[in-house]
């Protein structure tokens, strides 16, 4: 075999275990879970706000009737996951669509949310979470848009995610090993 013949071969070789890395990274990248933040509001009767951006249906009327300590808020407003855990390799997407802005925060314990006007009437008072300064910042996510947590920087475990606006949107997630 001539020696350009096995140059020629090794430059093959070398560049199918780049496609093959760069397919591999790719597979990786794609180990995304859906999580969708709903609601049904109704941009027409709720307050400004509220900044409900959408007609879903719900008029503010019809979300007050629902906040009370027995319905436990209107059921329109939900974290919807369909699953209760992701691998440690894999990602969460929250994501928004809804027409008000809801949180994704990671809470120690499920309580209420940061604004005492959707508490009191919910009989709950708000998570430790609320002091952290820039938890709504970091954890806001607006209508149309998403946020991710990446499994490993949860860690193995179970993890409660909460609404900071709507406290009824919650959800448990367990991130296990690969
Ligand atoms: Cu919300």
């Amino acid at each position: 075999m001539s020696r350009n013949k096995l140059r020629r071969i090794f430059i093959s070789l070398g560049l199918a275990v780049v496609a093959l890395v760069m397919v591999m990274s790719i597979a990786t990248a794609s180990n995304v879970r859906e999580l969708r933040m709903e609601d049904k509001c109704d941009a027409a009767t709720f307050p400004p706000e509220a900044g409900c951006t959408s007609n879903g249906g719900v008029t503010f009327q019809e979300f007050l009737a629902k906040l009370n300590p027995q319905d436990k808020g209107h059921r329109a407003w939900k974290f919807n996951f369909g699953r209760e855990h992701i691998d440690l390799n894999e990602t969460l997407r929250a994501t928004n669509i809804g027409g008000e802005p809801h949180t994704f925060t990671k809470v120690q314990e499920f309580g209420g949310g940061c604004v005492a006007t959707l508490n009191s009437p919910l009989g709950l008072t708000p998570v430790a979470e609320c002091s952290e300064p820039n938890i709504f910042p970091s954890t806001l996510v607006t209508s149309k848009n998403s946020l991710e947590i990446k499994g490993v920087n949860l860690g193995i475990g179970t993890h409660n995610f909460e609404c900071l606006i709507h406290p009824w949107m919650r959800i448990t997630i367990e991130v296990r090993a690969d």
